[in-house]
Order: C-alpha cells, then structure tokens, then sequence
C-alpha cells in the first residue's frame, strides 16, 4: 500500500518543518519530523474533510495533542490547499502570523482547538467524540446518515502525563466512544530527557483499564503499511475509544535524532542540509515541495470536496424526508438560538418566595430544557448539589449499561472537574452544541487549565457554579471560595456573573447563551436569598444598574450576588439615620465596563463616596469602590448566618462602615475611580 510517493511526501513534511522552525529561529523540528509518517497516513488515506469548506459539519475532526509540534499541521493544512501558504509558513510564530507558536482555532482555518498546554487536546477529542455520538443519535435515521464521523488526535508522552487526560481517558472508555482514535507519538523522549526519568508505566495497559483498545506499531518511521493497518484495525471496534502507540524517532534524519536536542530548538542548517540530501533531496533549497508532492496532496484535497459534495445530495434527501429535522440541524451548526426561547425565562416579583439561586437555576433549566434542546452538560458528581439536571433529562450513556442513551443531553462527569471543562471546550468547538458544566465554585481552580482555554478559544461554555461564597456554611474554608471570582474576572474574555435573585438568574443565562464568543461563569448559592424590588432580567446586560435609592445619594452600596439583599437593608438602615443611600447591583464588572461611559456615570456619579459589599477577596473592586467589605482571609465552618457575623457582611456592619466612608471625605475630594481620560 505504501510507496515511494508517500515516502517522498513524508520527507517533504520533514524537511519542511525543518525549515519552518530554521526560519522562525523558535519551535520544535522534532515531533513533526517525528510524526509526519502517522500524520501524512491519516490525512492522506483515512480522514475526510474539505479544505475548501473546513467548517463542513460531517467532517472528521483532527486534534494535535502535541501542540508544540504545530509546524507539521501547519505543513499539511499547506499541501492540502487549506488558506496557509508558503509565505504564511515562513511567518511562523511572528506578529499577526496564521501560523502562531501553538494551534490556536480562532486564527487558522482547519484548526479544530486551541493546543499547547499539553494534556487538553486529546481531552477536547472526547469532547468532540461525544459531541458527535450525541448528534449522530439525535439527527441520523435508519436510512440516513448525516453525521458519521471520526475523530482523530496525535498525543505525546507530554499529553499522557498530564491528569486531565487521565480523567478524560476514562470517562471517554466509560461512554464507549468508539469513534475516537488517538496515536501516542512514542518517542520516549521529553524535554528532559529520556522518559526513563519519570515515565515508566505500561501505558497500554493503563488504557485498555480504561476500557479502551489498544494497538502498537513497532516502527513508526518507515513502516507505513503498519500505520495504515493499525488505524484500519483502530477503526473496526466501535465500542470502544482507540490508541495507537507508535514507535517513533524524534528528529527523525537529523544528526541528532532521538535525543531531547532536537525537542525544541532549530536545527543546524549544516545539519538540515544533511538531512535533505539523507532523502534524496536537494540540500539547497530551501522551502521546497516539488509538483508530484502537490499532486499527490490535491488528489486529496479534490476528493475532499467530493465527499462534501455527496454528503450534500444525502443531505438535500433528508431534507425531503425530514424538513424538520434538516432546520433544526441547519439552525444549530449556525450557532443561532431558537426563536423565542428567552420567553420561557422566568421572572419574579418581591413577593415571591425567597429561593437559592442554584435552586432558581435549576428552575430555570427545566424551563428551558426542552427548548434549547442544543443545551447539553452534567455536574461533576454534584447533581443533587448544584441541581442541574432537569426533569425530562435523559443521561448520556452507552446503551448497553441501561442507564441512558447517547440521545441523553446530561453528562455523568464523576468527580473530575478539569476533565469535564476540557471536555466542554471540544463539544462547543464541534459547533452545533451549547455545553454547560457544573461544580462547586470553589473547585474551578481545579479546571483553570481548560476554563482558560475556553476564553482563549472564544467557546460559548456555561459554568454553572454553585456554593459560591461562605454562605456554603459548614463544609468550611475547604470549600469556600475566596479568591475564585478575582482571578475568573482577571481571565479575559470570561463572563462573571453573580446574580442576586430570579430575575437576575433568567438574565444571567440570557447573557450566557447569548455569547457565543466567550464562556460564561454563573455563581449561585447554596442559601435562600429574596426577590428583589427594582431587579430585572434586562438589567443584567448591563452589568450593574441602580437597584434602589436616592437620586442624590451621600453613599452607594455595590454588592453582588447573595449581599445585594443585605446591603438593601443596610440601605434601609441608614435611610433611617437620614443618610441618603443608592444600591447598586452588579452581577457582571465585564458587561459593566462594556457600557458607555455616560451610563456608568450614572451609576456611579463623580462626587460620591462608593462602600463595595462581596463575600470574597476585595481584589479588583478598587476599580469602583473608595472602600470595600470583603474576606481578608479564609473563612471557617459555622452556620452561614454565623459566618457573616463574624465577617462584617450584617447590615449593622455595613452601615457603620458607610457611615465612616462618608465622614472620611467629608473634607476631602472624592477620587473619580471611573473616569477614563484616555
Ligand atoms: C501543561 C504544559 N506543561 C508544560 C508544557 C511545556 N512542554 C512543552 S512540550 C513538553 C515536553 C513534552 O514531551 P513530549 O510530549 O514527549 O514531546 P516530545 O518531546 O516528544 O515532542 C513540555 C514539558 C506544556 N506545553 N504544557
Ligand atoms: C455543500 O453545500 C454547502 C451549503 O449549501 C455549500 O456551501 C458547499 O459549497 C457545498 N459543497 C460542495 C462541495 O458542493
Ligand atoms: C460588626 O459590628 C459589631 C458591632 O459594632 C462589631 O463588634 C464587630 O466587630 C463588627 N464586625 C466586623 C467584622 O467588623
Ligand atoms: C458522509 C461521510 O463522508 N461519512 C463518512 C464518515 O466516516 C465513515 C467512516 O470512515 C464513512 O463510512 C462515511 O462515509
Ligand atoms: C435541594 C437539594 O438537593 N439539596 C442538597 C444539596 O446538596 C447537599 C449536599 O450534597 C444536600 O445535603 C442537600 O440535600
Ligand atoms: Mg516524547
């Protein structure tokens, strides 16, 4: 099966990235030269995909786990006649170049996910496997099959260290999803040396624990039949995710191949040309592809835009058969909300019951569920908890365990929080699916690494974030969070939200679902909070909005979340001690800072005095706030009404506190925190 032609085209890739990196004086020439084997034999041979359309919804999905080793995905989008070319690959990793350092989707075409921090590319593939399985169930019907596709990653000794692949390893056994295919790059070298250190396990054995297949290719630099054999195997057993390992030389042809040099620096140009002149190449060119290397690579490309093309007719029948269906599958990989479901939002009146605003979460889900039937995610072990599973939800599962079907929208996580993050960004980069996620706000910090990469790749995700404060009570310090919204708000293009009651919940999750650029924070709590007067769904756009109070105020109150109602009847307090007082509510600082600047100046008029009230770190309410009430350090295990005792957050407390603010600048000016001259 193989021949010359693929060899050639192997060592084109080889050299090419070669030459990539040389130019670039920065990256890595020796996992692509290491991989380009397995890569060019996926691409060539197995995947299908349109280079002319890379956002076709049935095409296969391709994630470099190794993001390090990007050259060779920028080399093979390149051959493959993908929007990168020769000029774009001699930019790599410059200012405003498509071929940036690491993958990233939102800058090239072809490029599924974000990759780099090693661990979560192959953990977004089983995002993208399930995402698949799940519209697979959903959309297919006996006579057609609109969504049938694979997922494939390359993933380095790096990937299969890191914990999070652990956790996404074994729910992606667990879930049987038998269309993903990982090949291990088994070089047994990382940056510092040989894997002998610190990587001894059988690695094999680890996955086939977790219910996955295994395979082996003992030469993975020229035995290419063996590759294409072990993916065809790979591909027959569809109860169960694949891994590949393949043995290969990293540097593979350079002078030092095998070794960690090659890891992550240029090679010699001495060395390079050596290299080319080992595959009967011409040392001296550089950047060079000949025609019969093109060819070989359009033939591909050409039989891409086939397979799109055929995939259209089936889908024009199916549309026939099932305009219903072919709408709703149109409507969804548009990334467009289905008309009217913000009416099933719920709204509330101050009379209505004082309820937790994970409970009006959960409330609000099964309002929406059956709506907003893209909506699909789970807890991290914490259902009963974080009450997230509405009550027509059927869980995602393999039939076979009787618990539910992969037609299921709620995911069983476990308790594996970083996974279950990861995991999100793949099913929203998939397209066609709004993932939501939920834990204990305090145990995002275990899901920082993928949650920032949800910012970063500009995925709509939900978290859904319950027990958000010491309002948790008696689980203790442990479990409340303190720093957790300071550093989310510090995260750019993360949405923060902390509604204050019902409305505030409905406008929390209008916004999140609205953004389809950036993923979106909820933190509810465990304790009963009111319903407010002056809140509104709509306000939440806004960011903050005066809650209640005097036109002339002498003091705001700014609180989020579970200390709005107090700091209202701290407003209460002073209004009886004549102190004219404003209270603000502020569920979102981001939304608020995108506001115009006359709005936030009406908000918060220059001149007055601003006392902020949030259970948690005062860091960043410098921003509006001349003085703040916040945790100056953990908090402890108690009643939560005892706890916000003992930390200041009463009425009382916060009254005095205004009542110093005020007096503090009776002679002085008033900073004007929000101008923003320039
Ligand atoms: C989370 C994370 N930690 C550290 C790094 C830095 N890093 C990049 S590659 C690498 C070594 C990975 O080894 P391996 O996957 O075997 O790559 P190879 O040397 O075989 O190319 C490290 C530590 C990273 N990219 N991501
Ligand atoms: C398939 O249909 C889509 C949508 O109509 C179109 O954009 C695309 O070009 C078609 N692809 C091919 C290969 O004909
Ligand atoms: C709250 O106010 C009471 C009464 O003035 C005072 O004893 C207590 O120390 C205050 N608590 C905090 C945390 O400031
Ligand atoms: C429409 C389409 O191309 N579907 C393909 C998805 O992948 C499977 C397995 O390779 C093919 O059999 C389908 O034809
Ligand atoms: C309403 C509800 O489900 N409450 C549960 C939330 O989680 C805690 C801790 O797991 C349970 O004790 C509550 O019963
Ligand atoms: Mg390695």
């Amino acid at each position: 099966m193989s021949d010359s032609k693929d060899i050639r085209c192997i060592n084109t890739i080889r050299t090419l990235a070669a030459d990539v990196v040389f130019k670039a004086n920065s990256g890595h020439p020796g996992a692509p030269m290491g991989c380009a084997p397995m890569a060019h034999v996926l691409f060539t041979k197995y995947m299908k995909f349109n280079p002319e359309n890379p956002a076709w919804p049935n095409r296969d999905r391709f994630i470099l786990s190794n993001g390090h080793a990007c050259a060779l995905q920028y080399v093979l989008l390149h051959l493959l006649g993908y929007k990168v070319t020769m000029e774009d690959l001699k930019t790599f990793r410059q200012l405003d170049s498509i071929c940036p350092g690491h993958p990233e989707n939102y800058m090239t075409d072809g490029i599924e996910v974000t990759t780099g921090p090693l661990g979560q590319g192959i953990s977004n593939a089983v995002g993208l496997a399930l995402a698949e399985a799940h519209m697979e169930a959903t959309f297919n019907k006996d006579d057609f099959k609109i969504i049938d596709n694979y997922t494939f990653s390359i993933l380095g000794d790096g990937c299969l260290q890191e914990g999070v692949a652990s956790e996404t390893a074994s729910l992606a056994g667990h879930l049987k999803l038998g269309k993903l295919i990982a090949l291990y790059d088994d070089n047994q070298i990382q940056i510092d040396g040989s894997t002998d250190l610190s990587f001894t396990e059988d690695v094999l054995k680890r996955y086939e624990a977790y219910g996955w297949h295994t395979l082996s290719v003992g030469d993975g630099d020229t035995d290419i039949e063996s590759i294409v054999k072990a993916i065809a195997e790979a591909k027959k057993v569809t109860d169960k995710p694949s891994i590949i390992k393949i043995k290969t030389t990293i540097g593979y042809g350079s002078l030092l191949e095998g070794t960690e040099k090659v890891h992550g620096a240029p090679l010699k140009s001495d060395d390079i040309v050596s290299i080319k002149n080992k595959f009967g190449l011409d040392g001296d060119k550089k950047f060079f592809v000949s025609d019969d290397v093109y060819e070989f690579y359009d033939q591909v490309k050409k039989q891409g835009a086939v397979y799109e093309k055929e995939w259209n007719e089936t889908f024009k029948k199916y549309s026939e058969k099932y305009p219903d269906l072919a709408k709703e599958f149109k409507r969804r990989f548009a990334g467009e909300l289905p008309s009217g479901w913000e009416e099933a939002l719920p709204r509330y009146k101050p009379s209505d019951a004082a309820i937790a605003t994970r409970k009006l979460s959960e409330t609000l889900l099964n309002a929406i569920a059956d709506k907003v039937p893209e909506l699909v995610g789970g807890s991290a072990d914490l259902t009963h908890s974080n009450l997230t599973r509405w009550k027509t939800a059927v869980d995602f599962q393999p039939k076979s365990t009787g618990l539910g079907d992969y037609s299921g929208r709620y995911i069983r996580y476990g308790v594996r929080e970083h996974g279950m993050a990861a995991i999100s960004n793949g099913i929203a980069a998939y397209g066609s699916l709004i993932p939501f996620a939920s834990t204990f706000l305090n145990f995002i910090s275990y899901a920082v690494g993928a949650s920032r990469l949800s910012a970063l790749s500009h995925l709509r995700i939900i978290y859904i974030m319950t027990h958000d404060s010491i309002g948790l009570g008696e689980d203790g310090p442990t479990h409340q969070p303190i720093e957790t919204l300071a550093t989310l708000r510090a995260t750019p293009n993360t949405l923060v939200l902390r509604p204050a009651d019902g409305n505030e919940v409905s406008g929390a999750y209008l916004v999140a679902l609205r953004n389809n650029k950036r993923p979106s924070v909820i933190a509810l709590t465990r304790q009963n909070l009111p319903q407010l007067e002056g809140s509104s769904v709509e306000n939440v756009l806004k960011g903050g909005y005066v809650l209640q109070g005097a036109d002339k105020p002498q003091i705001i109150l700014v609180a989020t979340g579970s200390e709005v109602s107090i700091v209202v009847d701290a407003a209460k307090e002073l209004e009886k001690k004549g102190v004219k007082t404003r209270v603000v509510s502020m569920p979102s600082m981001e939304l608020f800072e995108e506001q115009k600047q006359a709005y936030k100046e009406s908000v918060f008029p220059e001149g007055i005095p601003v006392l902020s009230v949030e259970a948690m770190s005062t860091f960043g309410w410098s921003r509006y706030a001349h003085a703040s009430i916040g945790m100056k350090g953990f908090g402890s295990s108690a009643p939560y009404e005892q706890l916000y005792e003992r930390f200041g957050f009463t009425p009382s407390n916060i009254s005095e506190k205004a009542q110093k603010t005020i007096k503090y600048y009776e002679n002085k000016p008033v900073p004007h925190l929000i101008a923003q001259p320039f």
